[in-house]
């Protein structure tokens, strides 16, 4: 669906304002959104899979693992497609609260696309370049979201999101090095860095994050980890073209509304990933290579 109409919708659970700052700036932050019994149910699954974690020794296309990881010193740096894992994370994914803050910005009929559960573990978790998420999976208009909760306090020193206002409104990048490597990296030349937004808040908070928004995110600095559930929605009309990066049983699933029975399209094109059909490589081997300290 695209913009015009779903600004027309109510927002069931957000403000009206807050509504108009997701539109306008392409992020917005719903403070506390979710309730501690919610978190309680997260975190145990997340602990579980911390504990489940420590018998993996290489990552793989499940864990991907930090520098340093051990049997005795877990350091995750994501669990791809938690729902594939833990009932806890599809329940949540699938809940009122969830299709709710979705249908907020995708409109009445919302359809889930992919997950995962970002951990950026203490004292040195990994930064992410800027990027926009939609060149990795283009979809026929540019309804898609991110919804972002924080379990746990997310403080500046842990590396938090940080957006770029408005960019969702100008040009996709290209999201490939000289090389033809998948590095997902903008420079910072390219864009307005004093509209940098830095998203910080208590847990049970969800980032509404457009699938165009130029975003990043620091080292964490701090000895806290980080985890962050990002799930990824769109209206059931948009159809995504190529093969989902990090497919699951539950991709596809309508979890608010109805199937679409036509396909809307946005005639702004967008740049194709690698063919993601035999397996999904994660841009960090290459940004790694780069300085670990900057953002770029
Ligand atoms: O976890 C983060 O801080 C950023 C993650 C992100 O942008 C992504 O996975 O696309
Ligand atoms: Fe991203």
């Amino acid at each position: 669906m695209l913009d015009d109409k779903i600004c027309l919708e109510k927002p069931l659970l957000i403000t009206s304002r807050q509504k108009e700052e997701y539109f306008e700036d392409g992020a917005v932050l719903i403070e506390s959104v979710v309730s501690e019994t919610w978190l309680h149910k997260i975190r145990r699954a997340s602990d579980e899979i911390i504990e489940r974690s420590r018998k993996i020794e290489q990552s793989n296309g499940q864990y991907i693992l930090e520098e340093g990881h051990s049997r005795d010193n877990p350091r995750l740096k994501r669990l791809s497609s938690p729902v594939d894992h833990h009932n806890a994370f599809w329940d949540f994914i699938s809940s009122e609260i969830s299709s709710q803050l979705a249908a907020d910005v995708v409109g009445p009929d919302v359809k889930y696309h992919h997950s995962k559960l970002n951990y950026k573990w203490a004292n040195g978790g990994t930064k992410f370049d800027w990027h926009q998420d939609i060149q990795s999976w283009p979809h026929t208009d540019y309804s898609p979201v991110t919804l972002g909760l924080f379990l746990y306090d997310c403080t500046s020193d842990q590396g938090p999101m940080v957006t770029i206002k408005k960019s969702h409104k100008g040009p996709l990048f290209n999201m490939y090095d000289k090389n033809q490597n998948w590095v997902l990296s903008i420079p910072e030349k390219e864009f307005n860095l004093n509209l940098a937004k830095e998203h910080t808040g208590p847990a049970g908070s969800v980032l509404l994050l457009n699938c165009r928004t130029i975003h990043s995110s620091r080292p964490n600095k701090s000895n806290r980890s980080r985890p962050m559930l990002l799930s990824v929605y769109s209206s059931a009309d948009s159809m995504p073209y190529t093969s989902n990066p990090i497919p699951s049983p539950y991709s596809g699933t309508i979890v608010r509304g109805k199937r679409a029975a036509w396909a809307s399209h946005d005639p702004r094109p967008c740049q194709l990933p690698p063919d993601w059909s035999t397996g999904y490589v994660g841009p960090w081997a290459h940004q790694n290579q780069k300085n670990e300290m900057g953002r770029t």
